[in-house]
């Protein structure tokens, strides 16, 4: 279920243009479009959910597909292996932590550092 005005929803149903890394029946990942680190790409739900605020544990299934893709996802992007490498998963939940756009997202972020924020 897509939502009207979502900037996410728009980009998992290709009506804006992304940068593709991934996607299946549940989940579309692509490459955020102001990097903080070498390697920054965005999972979301293809179903809109607005933040982990509002995830019930209907949701399980779904978030731990997600959370079980990031590592595979972060080497296919050019994360080195664990524990020399390795990335950092970010979740930005409502104004107040940070979140600007809202449609749920996973930042996966790696590569060398020093990075742009962090
Ligand atoms: P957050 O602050 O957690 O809501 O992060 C939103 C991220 O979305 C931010 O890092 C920039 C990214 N972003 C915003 N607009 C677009 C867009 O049109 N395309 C892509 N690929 N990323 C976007």
């Amino acid at each position: 279920m897509s939502v009207d005005n979502c900037l996410f929803c728009k980009i998992v149903a290709g009506q804006i243009r992304s940068n593709k890394v991934y996607e299946d029946e549940h989940v579309f990942a692509f490459h955020d479009i102001h990097p903080w680190a070498p390697v920054h790409f965005l999972m979301v739900p293809k179903r809109h959910i607005a933040s982990m605020a509002q995830v019930t544990p209907e949701d399980a299934g779904l978030l731990g597909h997600m959370m079980a893709l990031a590592p595979r996802l972060a080497l296919e992007q050019g994360c080195r292996p664990y524990p020399e490498g390795g990335f950092r998963i970010v979740t930005n939940t409502g104004t107040e932590g940070g979140q600007e756009i809202h449609h749920l997202h996973i930042h996966v972020m790696g590569g060398p550092r020093p990075w742009a924020r962090g």
